[in-house]
């Protein structure tokens, strides 16, 4: 009796696996369809980037896993989006960390001015273990972390005047990004800092609502800021990561597989995001000095001043993501080659 109990246990149990293994298959048999929202033109790197990592996970998926890319805010904001992803309604983007740390305090580290002294530094602290430690902290938000991509060095734009030193910048209106850092830098600074997306910032400079902004050369170009931005003086005042992120409540419900794939056409897309980010700034300062942009070199004696000048603002940030974090961080540049 008791082997016949046996048997049937063992019968059901093959059951159950075999069933297991049909829905798994089944499950990764399905198409999938995702979207990917970049709040930069078709141009820009954040959005080549994308439609390279959507092209990859195509390839790999051998064309059951769909990604359509939504350039130039389509689909709203980096905080919009970022709402998007964490409800579910949404499946990648790739925001600035800028933005994020709105979400996770810690990410506002990156932001903190002149800490890093070449994109050769940033890839190895972003890639290290520094890096990808800060990464897993999104998960508590409903978030996974994939992988950086490059923003680039930020530099000032504005319509009034060449930046030549740190006092220049006073009382002009400066639109940052959302996150309190950088409303904290150009206010230390003494412009008058204005928050905004950056899909509402052409508009803004146009009208005069805001004098000023801060941007890599690849963004000035790919918004068309040169149209309404006579000068550009190179601050270079903070390294720019933009992080590929999906949403948690779409990855958790893909097969081990699908996730594999994902991360290896992250990892793909990452160097090419890059290598063409690296392209198309080296070409930009010459391509927006020929659109009739003034760009002058800001001097390395005036950006230690403007480092020193912001010294009370690094001491306020570094207490706000974590004295840890940011001695972390440090240490993380201090080890990586320039
Ligand atoms: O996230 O908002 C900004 O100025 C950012 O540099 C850009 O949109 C990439």
């Amino acid at each position: 009796m008791k082997a016949l109990k046996l048997l049937s246990l063992r019968g059901a149990l093959a059951i159950t696996v075999a069933v297991l293994c049909l829905g798994t298959a089944a499950a990764s048999a399905d198409e999938i369809k995702a979207k990917f929202g970049t709040s930069l033109p078709d141009s820009h790197p954040q959005t080549l980037g994308a439609r390279k990592f959507a092209e990859l996970v195509d390839k790999k998926s051998n064309g059951r896993i769909k990604i359509t890319v939504y350039s130039g805010a389509q689909l709203g904001s980096d905080q919009q989006m970022q709402a998007a992803l964490r409800g579910g309604t949404q499946e990648f983007t790739a925001p600035s960390t800028a933005t994020l740390a709105n979400l996770v305090k810690e990410f506002g580290v990156f932001g903190l001015p002149f800490s890093f002294a070449s994109e050769k530094q940033a890839d190895a602290v972003f890639d290290g273990p520094f890096g990808q430690s800060m990464l897993a902290k999104l998960a508590d938000k409903d978030l996974v972390g994939l992988a950086y991509w490059e923003n680039g060095f930020r530099h000032f734009t504005n319509s009034r005047r060449p930046i030549v030193k740190a006092e220049d910048l006073a009382g002009l209106k400066v639109r940052t990004m959302q996150n309190t850092l950088y409303i904290d830098l150009f206010s230390g600074l003494g412009s008058n800092a204005i928050p905004m997306p950056v899909n509402e910032l052409y508009s803004a400079l146009e009208t005069k609502a805001v004098d000023a902004q801060e941007n890599p050369f690849t963004v000035v170009q790919a918004q068309k800021f040169f149209d309404v931005q006579k000068y550009l003086s190179t601050t270079g005042h903070a390294y720019d990561a933009q992080v590929l992120i999906a949403s948690k409540k779409f990855w958790d419900k893909l097969s081990a597989a699908d996730k594999k794939l994902i991360q290896e056409a992250a990892r793909e897309a990452t160097l090419y995001q890059r290598q063409t980010s690296r392209e198309l700034n080296a070409k930009a300062r010459e391509e927006l000095a020929k659109a009739g942009m003034q760009i002058n070199d800001v001097s390395d004696a005036e950006r230690q001043r403007m480092r020193e000048k912001l010294q009370p603002v690094i001491a306020k940030h570094q207490a706000a993501v974590g004295e840890e974090t940011a001695k972390e961080f440090f240490a993380a540049i201090a080890k990586a080659p320039k």
